[in-house]
């Protein structure tokens, strides 16, 4: 079988642990033949990391907060001194304080809608401006988003005000790296059992209504949106830039069931 991805370095972020669809990304990426570039946020997840890192084949672990501009800084530093070129991005992160998953969405705090923006969305702006000397000629940024973005879900609530601002984001990034070659995409997962995913308000529930009413009549899993990661990582995908990809069994198209 040939390799879709031999000869690419794919960095991923937001690998807390086995679950996270990050990991899962990864496994698929590498499987199809990328080198890996894992980061971690802080000494909390930095164990759990490097463990899942030497499994996925000696991936270079770094550390990343994006929450701060130093910190991504430092990661491309240490990219160009051992002389990494980032053929693939990914940006599988997300936060917002577990009070402001739940409850009414107008009852967000201004600090908590910040912090929720700042992490979730202004960090992918971060990380392609700081990067950007280190990406490969065509390279592939993508970015985890959710329904949440474009309709009213339960409980999301500031959480789905930043996932819209983050795929704005993924469209004004695509529009400003287009032109050196760079594409910029966001892929839509489908609800999955995650330790973020569980801090949101009634998860279970969610999760239920995927499977009772989407298309395919089914969740999807870590790997089918890792899948997707390889698409949009590889050549395949050469002409599709600013573009929210579906992962989610359909069940975005469904109006009245
Ligand atoms: O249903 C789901 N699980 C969906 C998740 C459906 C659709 C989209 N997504 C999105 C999330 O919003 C997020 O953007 O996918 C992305 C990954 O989420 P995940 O895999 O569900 O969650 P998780 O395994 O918890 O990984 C997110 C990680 C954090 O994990 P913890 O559990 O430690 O909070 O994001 C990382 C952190 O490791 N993270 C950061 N990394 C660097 N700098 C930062 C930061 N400042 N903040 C959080």
């Amino acid at each position: 079988m040939p390799s879709l991805l031999a000869g690419k370095t794919a960095l991923v972020s937001g690998v807390a642990n086995r679950w996270s669809i990050a990991y899962a990304c990864a496994k698929e990426l590498a499987r199809n033949g990328a080198s890996l570039v894992l980061t971690y946020e802080g000494e909390r997840t930095q164990p759990e990391v490097e463990k899942l890192g030497a499994e996925l084949g000696n991936a270079l672990v770094a550390q990343c907060d994006v929450g701060q501009d130093a910190s991504i800084a430092a990661l491309r530093a240490l990219l160009e001194e051992r002389g990494v070129r980032l053929d693939a991005v990914l940006h599988s992160i997300a936060f917002a304080r577990k009070e402001e998953l739940t409850g009414k969405f107008y009852a967000t705090s201004r600090d908590g809608y910040a912090l929720a923006l700042d992490v979730s969305a202004y960090s992918l702006v971060a990380m392609c401006r700081e990067l950007r000397s280190v990406f490969a000629a065509q390279a592939s940024v993508m970015a985890m988003t959710y329904l949440g973005s474009v309709r009213a879900v339960p409980s999301y609530n500031v959480m789905g005000v930043a996932k819209a601002a983050l795929e704005a984001c993924v469209r004004y990034l695509a529009a400003d790296l287009g032109e050196s070659g760079v594409r910029v995409n966001a892929i839509s997962a489908g609800p999955i059992k995650t330790a973020s995913a569980r801090a949101v308000g009634g998860f279970t529930n969610i999760l239920g209504e995927v499977a009772a009413k989407s298309p395919l009549r089914r969740n999807v899993t870590q790997t089918d949106v890792g899948n997707a990661a390889v698409f949009l990582a590889s050549d395949l995908s050469s002409a599709i830039t600013g573009h929210v990809l579906y992962v989610d069994a359909g069940y975005n198209i469904m109006g009245m069931t």
